[in-house]
């Protein structure tokens, strides 16, 4: 089997690849190890920035989004049941984000990539990369119970944190940076009208907790708890009870209970690997960088690195040019550092951490109490919130 870019994975960021590639006319292939259900069924982000929601509509998978979209000009803060409001567009020249599940955007990509024809591989895991440094690498992939190979002038690297493209990049040249959190956030998506028309992080002495949004009647929420928490011991009313002690909303006339959809626990990693390319290879995604999602950006992320990836790919088959190509990894991961040094100082700022030290805990609420006082460092969190320019 032959394409011109092997993508592996069909999550957000392979998905998207596939559909901008095939609007500049490049083919490609995408192996997902996984059933359709089960990738239209997954519950992970829900936040998009301005040039992700752009990105969807230049890929044509915007017409969903422009109908059920929830604009956020702004956010809010809770400390202690205390809320402040950080006006997003105000303090960004009118740029704001969207509230809309990936669930959705996943199921919008599958089905504009379908109707226009697009050739995506479901229950077809790739099993390794061959000959990236050559100009004709292949992608092993299983099929019918027996290896297979997939040959191509690129290979996209979308599998997620999990995937085996990352194995690709030679031992000897890769940089792994890592950070473990000592919690994890317990999220529930429920049938209930949510705390509000725009989301609420909760810095509490309970612990951080989110009260964030899918549409008017459903809201996703998320509370800190252990790394190795046990979900059994979570019964949903607990849940409830818990997310309105963060919110000292103790009559529960913030926090409706309601039919839990979806119980999960999410670790708290911070990771990079560098360089995010090698050969023919490249990476994209989650397969490349996790982020702690207390800043919104893991989605956001993957969507960048796709648009970089798009456009060196497209400049290289229209032109032949590969400076693009060349530089793709260095330009990506300036983003990736700065969205890493966000995600962790949200993270750091609103999460008790058992390992902290007093002195530690208050330096963080002085950070908190800097924040919602000053005019410029809300600025300055609004216009990393919205995303960061190109
Ligand atoms: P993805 O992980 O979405 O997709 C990779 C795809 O590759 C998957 O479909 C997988 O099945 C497939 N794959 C893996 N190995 C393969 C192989 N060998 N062969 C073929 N296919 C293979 N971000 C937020 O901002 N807010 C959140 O609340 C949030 N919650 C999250 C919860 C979880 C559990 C996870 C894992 C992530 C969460 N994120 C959240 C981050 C999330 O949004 C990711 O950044 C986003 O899914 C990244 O998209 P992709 O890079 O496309 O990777
Ligand atoms: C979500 O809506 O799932 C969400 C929102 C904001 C975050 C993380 C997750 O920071």
């Amino acid at each position: 089997m032959r394409t011109q870019v092997a993508i592996i994975g069909a999550g957000p960021a392979g998905l998207l690849l596939s559909q901008l590639l095939h609007l500049s006319g490049i083919e490609s292939v995408v192996l997902e190890a996984r059933s359709r259900q089960h990738v239209e069924g997954r519950i992970r982000a829900g936040i998009l920035e301005p040039s992700t929601v752009a990105l969807l509509r230049e890929a044509g998978a915007h017409a969903r989004l422009d109908r059920e979209g929830l604009r956020h000009d702004g956010i809010e803060i809770a400390v202690e049941g205390e809320r402040h409001r950080i006006p997003l567009s105000e303090l960004t020249g009118g740029r704001c984000v969207t509230a809309y599940g990936q669930t959705k955007v996943v199921q919008d990509l599958i089905a504009r990539r379908l109707a226009d024809g697009g050739d995506i591989r479901f229950e077809t895991a790739a099993l390794g990369v061959a000959e990236i440094e050559s100009d004709r690498p292949k992608v092993v992939f299983e099929a019918d119970g027996r290896a297979q190979e997939l040959a191509c002038d690129f290979i996209a690297g979308c599998d997620g944190f999990h995937g085996i493209a990352r194995s690709g990049i030679p031992e000897a040249i890769r940089q792994v940076r890592e950070r473990l959190y000592p919690f994890a956030w317990l999220g529930v998506l429920v049938e209930a009208s949510p705390v509000g028309a725009e989301l609420v992080y909760a810095r509490h002495s309970r612990g951080f907790a989110l009260f964030s949004l899918r549409s008017p009647s459903l809201a996703r929420n998320y509370i800190q708890c252990r790394p190795d928490e046990d979900l059994a011991r979570w019964p949903d009313e607990r849940i409830f009870e818990e997310m309105r002690r963060r919110l000292e909303d103790p009559e529960g006339q913030l926090v409706h209970s309601g039919r839990v959809l979806d119980k999960s626990l999410t670790p708290m990693r911070s990771f990079v690997i560098e360089p995010m390319q090698h050969g023919r290879l490249y990476l994209a995604g989650d397969a490349a960088h996790i982020v702690t999602p207390t800043g919104a950006k893991g989605l956001n992320l993957a969507a960048a690195d796709v648009r970089l990836l798009s456009q060196a790919l497209i400049e290289f088959y229209r032109r032949g040019a590969t400076a693009l190509l060349e530089s793709y990894s260095t330009r990506a991961l300036d983003r990736v550092w700065k969205a890493q040094r966000f995600s962790w100082w949200m993270t750091s700022m609103l999460h008790n951490s058992p390992d902290e030290s007093s002195f530690e805990a208050r330096l963080h609420r002085a950070e908190l109490d800097y924040l919602l006082a000053s005019r410029a460092a809300m600025t300055s969190l609004a216009e990393n919130y919205v995303g960061l320019p190109f």
